[in-house]
């Protein structure tokens, strides 16, 4: 028993290693909701019928939609993968699913997004993952009984027969065959989400887990088939379950200490997190993190072992909005003269400065200065350890001077050190 479990966290070690190298991806929340532009929740949260959010589908037709202008925007933010909403908790299939006819090809739109995103990302490198939501707030078989956001969970009429629900799991099931059988290659499965009593075995995850590894060995699948708290949870013990997933996902938070498991082992994790305050397109939402917050977020995940999968919400039309466009863009000139700290780097061996923080691979150690000093930037810790300083963004080296203090850095100035035993550039004329 034990050695099959070590196998398994031996596995997701093997499967995760181009994640936990890559750090930076795209997360896409489109569909139906993005005519309303009030956040993807706007079905349940105003409590809207499946009656009233049918308009939504018969106009939506996104003629601007263009994966290739999303892919290179991503491609140019130095995001290395990509997962979109295949399918959102409101039941909307961006997929040509042979199970519904709630689905884009059935709209004005008239092709399958999802292909059409898949070809395009792929075609820049990018890797590419589907979410695709549990919960379903359409299907006529999803138990409203069951669930506590659901908008007409306390109308009597709407309590649906638990005897039923079985139906809506063969549905789900036979979806993500689709998904895993028709697309090609995926990368990563995103399922979204488990609570309450709607967890685990629930939707009879053992089973969805060994057809998805029998179809696609390689996927990384998200940690929300499980759930959390008693019923779940077993992602950060030494006995993860079949389906506890091979990376947790904390949402709109960098977790303080990074993740690890009961024994203090480092456990894969992405922080999702949105560009304003909506996964979805919201129109009105003008609060924008600035491209400095992204960037230093990004940092923070990578020296806390993390990977951040940062949101766009493209409009009813098919585009990402120019704010998230013009944020990216920033965040992408950074990348390319500092890319080097984030991509196959993790947390340091040294303890967080005080004016930044550190992210580290193998020998070398980028320390990104976030706070401006008064002379030199301190390195309290790193005396006798350190060989040679250098700005990452330019190559020009930097005066370390006992007691190993590095001087002249501006604020968001990052150096590369490397260590002794890897020593790459001369070190200055000793006089
Ligand atoms: C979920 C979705 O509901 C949301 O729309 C978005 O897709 C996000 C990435 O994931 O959000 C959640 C999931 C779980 C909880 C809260 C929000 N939860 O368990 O409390």
């Amino acid at each position: 028993m034990e050695n099959v479990q070590r196998d398994l966290i031996q596995e997701r070690t093997e499967r995760t290693r181009w994640f936990q190298h890559d750090r930076f991806g795209m997360f896409i929340h489109w569909g139906l909701y993005a005519i309303p532009a009030r956040g993807e929740w706007v079905r349940s949260f105003e409590k809207i019928t499946v009656e009233d959010y049918q308009p939504y589908f018969d106009q939506f037709d996104p003629d601007r939609y263009d994966p290739k202008a999303w892919a290179k925007a991503a491609k140019d933010a130095g995001m290395q993968y990509a997962v979109l909403t295949a399918k959102h908790h409101d039941g909307f299939c961006l997929f040509d699913s042979k199970l519904t006819d709630y689905k884009a090809t059935n709209t004005k739109a008239g092709r399958d997004l999802v292909a059409e995103f898949l070809e395009a990302f792929r075609a820049e490198g990018i890797k590419v993952g589907l979410y695709y939501s549990i919960i379903d707030w359409h299907h006529e078989d999803y138990p409203a009984y069951g669930d506590r956001h659901h908008p007409m969970r306390n109308n009597e009429a709407y309590k649906r027969d638990p005897e039923t629900f079985h139906r809506y799991l063969d549905y789900m099931h036979g979806q993500v065959r689709e998904l895993l059988t028709n697309y090609g290659k995926l990368d990563i499965m995103w399922f979204d989400f488990s609570y309450d009593n709607m967890a685990s075995e629930t939707w009879k995850a053992t089973e969805l887990m060994t057809m998805i590894r029998s179809l696609q060995p390689h996927i990384l699948i998200d940690n929300r088939l499980e759930g959390s708290g008693e019923q779940g949870g077993s992602l950060y013990t030494s006995n993860p379950s079949v389906y506890a997933g091979d990376f947790a996902s904390p949402e709109q938070i960098i977790p303080p200490e990074g993740v690890t498991d009961e024994n203090g082992n480092p456990v894969p994790w992405e922080a999702c997190i949105t560009l304003n305050n909506n996964w979805g397109y919201a129109a009105a939402d003008r609060s924008y993190k600035t491209p400095t917050t992204v960037i230093r977020k990004l940092v923070e995940c990578v020296s806390k072992n993390g990977n951040m999968l940062l949101n766009v919400g493209p409009t009813a039309k098919g585009e990402i909005p120019q704010e998230s466009l013009d944020i990216l863009a920033e965040v992408g000139q950074w990348i390319k003269q500092n890319g080097a700290s984030i991509y196959g780097c993790g947390k340091a061996d040294f303890p967080k400065p005080e004016w930044g923080r550190y992210t580290q691979r193998g020998n070398l150690l980028y320390a990104h200065v976030f706070e401006e000093s008064i002379g030199p930037v301190n390195l309290v810790g790193l005396a006798g350890k350190v060989k040679k300083a250098r700005l990452l963004a330019d190559g020009s080296e930097l005066f370390l001077n006992r007691p190993w203090s590095a001087a002249l850095f501006e604020e968001d100035a990052f150096v590369s050190f490397a260590r002794p035993e890897h020593l790459t550039y001369p070190l200055p004329d000793k006089k």
